[in-house]
């Protein structure tokens, strides 16, 4: 097939000479400036896609919870889900193919998976709150349409809003409608129902206040109020009316600073939860009568999800096996308290939703979280009643701050739990997360779920002989797919010693890997 044209297309989104971007943890990520040739050949990858799966494919334009200046596009295969990685090599090999081989590599890819030119493409795109968005999203637009592919520009969405398009597209209408009205409905109809099993609730149980981490989530939040009929009284806060997106607020900053977030005024006690940039994350905090700041993150949501989870099998008298997917991140407590006290299955993959997810379809009933929020349940969906709420709540293809918060707070009611109810269940360990710049992370080599460091040669003796020194001590490093950064994270019997561990691996990281600038500072 002559695509020769494409050439000319191109060249109104040139690449940069010499740039090269890697499909990371969650997409390309970067500088918004270095992005505009991103978009289009992604919009060029999402249309050989749908050609060869024969179905609608999703682009969201988003950098999640990176800063403002940022921007990234996610792809979403059929069903809802993350690309496969194959798939995620070819984003990368046109998305680092110099001007004059773009047509090379994309024919390479189009035999590579024999793909029929002739077949017709449909892309949904989607984008956040970003000022950069509309112009990378008509890039997209301009990449599917110079292969000829149709497009359904839904413009300001979350990302698990697009993934549930995708579904409901593919799915011809068996997951929902494809329309954000749609997904309110499903959404809040399964909420309602779900909350009429709950006794009555008091307006102060009802009350949740929302930090929207002044990004989409917070806009879709007002949009979908009406449709949760009182049961749920929100008070936003961070609702991108001032603010800027991401900047002292967010799912991520809270989870990372293990604070509160900026502009929220929070009472002793009272239930609060934060978003992350695109709506693909939550987390839930309170501070108590002494000031002190509770943290709930992925690692409560998961047991409290999957405590009640299984508490409904028992009473449905269903043998279905249940099981937690976590990452290196998990909270050792939280590891602890699963297997040995509810006595479900664990196991832990790489950091990435993408990892978890496939990990979650292995088991009947998969609950998968990260600890910075991001997760959901994939469960099979087997004719039982019980669950059948429970279910509709949740939105399967992706993590989706909006439908965990009602499930959680439709869980909550049920069981009659506070939040400060829920966050006993365990006592996580006193943990600290550190960023080092190396001059190029890649020289970090991990294995067995990013909790082994086997390069450069010795960094993993180091880091082994520095928990050595502490109680209950833990800690890993991993090169970031995110950021151009080394994460580090550790935990310890005290939150001075965790610290003080992180601080020690943090000097090890950038002594043995190449680090950039001065020498980490003590916390
Ligand atoms: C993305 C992924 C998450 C991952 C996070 C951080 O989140 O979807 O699964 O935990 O990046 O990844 P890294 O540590 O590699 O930078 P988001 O919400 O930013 O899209």
């Amino acid at each position: 097939m002559d695509l020769t044209w494409i050439k000319s297309y191109s060249k109104l989104h040139p690449k940069p000479e010499g740039l090269a971007l890697q499909y990371g943890t969650a997409g390309f990520r970067t500088h918004a400036k270095h992005l505009d040739h991103i978009m289009f050949r992604m919009g060029l990858l999402a249309t050989l896609r749908s050609k060869k799966t024969k179905s609608t494919i999703g682009v969201m334009v988003t950098a999640s919870h990176n800063p403002e200046e940022d921007n990234g596009v996610k792809l979403i295969d059929p069903m809802g889900e993350m690309v496969t990685a194959v798939w995620e090599g070819y984003a990368t090999q046109l998305a680092n193919a110099e001007q004059d081989s773009l047509l090379k590599e994309l024919k390479d890819v189009i035999e590579k998976e024999d793909i029929d030119m002739s077949e017709p493409a449909s892309i949904y795109i989607g984008k956040d709150t970003r000022p950069s968005g509309a112009s990378l999203s008509r890039a997209v637009l301009d990449g599917v349409s110079s292969l000829g592919g149709k497009t359904h520009d839904y413009g300001l969405v979350t990302t698990p809003q697009l993934h549930y398009m995708v579904c409901c597209c593919n799915t011809h209408g068996c997951y929902g409608s494809p329309t954000v009205e749609g997904y309110y409905q499903k959404l809040s109809q399964a909420f309602l129902q779900l909350s009429q099993n709950a006794s009555n609730c008091t307006d102060d149980q009802k009350r949740l206040l929302v930090d929207g981490a002044n990004g989409i989530g917070a806009l879709k939040m007002t949009e979908m109020e009406p449709f949760l009929c009182s049961k749920l009284h929100m008070v936003l806060s961070n609702d991108s009316s001032s603010g800027k997106l991401n900047h002292m607020c967010g799912a991520d900053y809270v989870k990372v600073q293990q604070n509160a977030p900026q502009g929220m005024n929070m009472g002793v006690g009272e239930r609060c939860c934060s978003f992350d940039g695109d709506a693909d994350r939550i987390v839930y905090y309170y501070t108590d009568s002494k000031g002190c700041f509770h943290l709930l993150d992925g690692d409560k949501i998961a047991t409290l999800i999957s405590t009640y989870l299984k508490e409904l099998l028992t009473q449905a008298g269903l043998n279905l096996q249940i099981a937690v997917v976590q990452t290196a991140y998990a909270n050792g407590s939280s590891t602890r308290y699963l297997e040995d006290v509810m006595k479900v299955a664990v196991c832990c993959t790489k950091t990435g939703v993408k990892h978890l997810h496939h990990a979650a379809q292995e088991y009947d009933i998969g609950v998968y979280f990260e600890a910075n929020g991001h997760g959901t349940v994939s469960s099979l969906k087997r004719a039982v009643r019980l669950l059948e709420s429970t279910i509709n709540l949740i939105n399967q293809t992706v993590g989706d701050a909006i439908s965990d918060m009602l499930v959680i707070e439709a869980v909550l009611a049920i069981r009659g739990m506070s939040v400060q109810d829920w966050d006993a269940i365990y006592t996580d360990l006193p943990n600290r997360q550190l960023k080092v710049t190396v001059s190029d992370r890649r020289v970090i080599d991990t294995t067995d779920a990013e909790r082994r460091a086997v390069t450069p040669e010795g960094l993993q003796d180091a880091i082994d002989s520095l928990v050595k020194k502490y109680k209950t001590a833990r800690s890993f490093v991993r090169p970031s797919g995110t950021e151009d950064v080394v994460r580090v994270y550790a935990e310890a019997d005290t939150q001075e010693n965790a610290d003080r561990l992180a601080h020690e691996v943090s000097l090890a990281v950038h002594r043995l890997a190449g680090g950039v600038g001065d020498e980490p500072k003590p916390l």
